[in-house]
């Protein structure tokens, strides 16, 4: 999952880090003076570093003729201004500033490997930003470069991933309607072909069942001859009921007997299944809306691929232009390399992401956390 990006990500920390360790070893122009203490020598920053010193605690006595020539010059004239908090922190981390220069080129560097990772170019821009102004103001131990490079990165995407509003949580909120008798609840996924609907909507079933909650399916897509099968066999491996047509038949009705059926029969949730559409195709989109009116879903699902690239986006985009969409379930993470989607979805879609797929197994989903998926893009260092 996502190891593609990792490695990258890795790749560039470690060559960064490296570069700026080796150049902290080098002689300094300036020759040292004699009698420089150890702690002098220590404070010495690198030619490309520039150096900031901690803020002594109360105005200091002016340094003597002599200290001031034993100074090297190339440290008076670095010497920067900087806030009391920053240079506490300085000191904590080790005095060194990276130039900007240094910055910029890394900073590029990540955009590039974002954006060929499928990041989107708005997500991408945001990172490089969070992430320069991060750099800049930093001050980092040239020996604890690699560590805080990675914390720096991971913090940058953090921060764009965090404007991911929070989206319903389905079993509180069965759970909820449940204790008002208000019932069935109604989940509508929708989806482009093949993004892993029918098999999603049997992993919430088995998540459902596990937390006590009771389930119909519809099967709605009447769409694909096949597909009626495949959401019975699904129906049948997680043990639900089905309610079906015939090839062609209407997918509103479908969800109307379905959600009938659960009334008389006290079940808790009826979760309807379509036809795969895309989000160019008029006629099927009419369709949903339809279903939508006839249905009322209580949640609507957007079941995204993760591999879909940045196509995705604007995909989730065009369906919620007809369609309320409460959460997106982004499947098949497990075979995405890249990973940048997740990223840019997080960021950009607006809408909350509820659920990842992670493999063909009902037991394959887990519930969105920014963390997971930073813990396999970025594992804190
Ligand atoms: N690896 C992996 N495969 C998945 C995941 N979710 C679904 N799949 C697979 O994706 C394929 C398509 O899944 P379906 O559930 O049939 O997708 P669908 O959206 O209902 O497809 P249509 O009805 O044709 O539009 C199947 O082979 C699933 O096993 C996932 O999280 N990981
Ligand atoms: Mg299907």
């Amino acid at each position: 999952m996502f190891n593609r990006l990792k490695e990258r990500l890795s790749e560039a920390i470690r060559g960064f880090a490296k570069k700026e360790e080796e150049s902290a070893e080098e002689p300094q122009e300036t020759s040292e003076p004699e009698d420089t203490t150890e702690a002098e020598k220590q404070n010495t920053a690198p030619a490309k570093l520039r150096e900031a010193e901690p803020e002594p605690e109360s105005a200091p006595a002016a340094p003597s003729k002599a200290a001031q020539k034993e100074k090297p010059q190339n440290q008076v004239e670095e010497k920067i201004h900087i806030s009391l908090g920053t240079k506490i922190k300085g000191s904590v981390l080790g005095n060194v500033r990276l130039g900007e220069n240094e910055v910029d080129d890394f900073v590029q560097n990540i955009k590039v490997l974002l954006l060929e990772s499928d990041v989107s170019f708005e997500t991408a821009e945001s990172i490089s930003e969070s992430l320069r102004e991060r750099l800049l103001e930093e001050h980092i131990g040239a020996r604890d470069m690699k560590s805080r490079l990675v914390e720096l990165v991971r913090a940058s995407l953090e921060d764009v991933m965090k404007s991911n509003a929070s989206g319903p949580n389905i079993i509180e909120f069965v759970k909820a309607r449940k204790a008002s008798g208000q019932l069935p609840v109604r989940i509508l996924f929708l989806g482009p072909n093949g993004t892993g609907k029918t098999t999603t909507m049997a992993k919430v079933a088995k998540l459902l069942s596990s937390e006590g909650i009771s389930t119909v399916f519809s099967a709605s897509d009447t769409f694909r001859a096949a597909a009626i099968e495949q959401s019975e066999y699904h129906a049948k491996k997680v043990g639900v009921p089905i309610i079906k047509s015939s090839y062609g038949a209407d997918p509103a009705s479908v969800a109307f007997d379905a959600i009938k059926y659960a009334t008389a029969h006290g079940i808790d949730t009826v979760l309807i299944d379509t036809a795969g559409r895309q989000e160019t195709n008029r006629n099927l989109l009419r369709e949903v809306e339809k279903m939508y009116r006839v249905a009322k879903p209580d949640i609507t699902i957007y079941v995204a691929e993760s591999t879909g690239g940045n196509a995705v986006l604007n995909q989730v985009g065009e369906f919620s232009k007809s369609i309320k969409v409460d959460g997106i379930i982004l499947t098949k993470l497990d075979c995405d390399a890249k990973g940048g989607n997740a990223i840019s979805i997080a960021h950009s879609s607006g809408i909350p992401i509820l659920f990842l797929g992670t493999g063909e197994s009902y037991d394959d989903m887990v519930p969105y956390s920014t963390d997971f998926i930073l813990d396999r893009i970025i594992p804190a260092a």
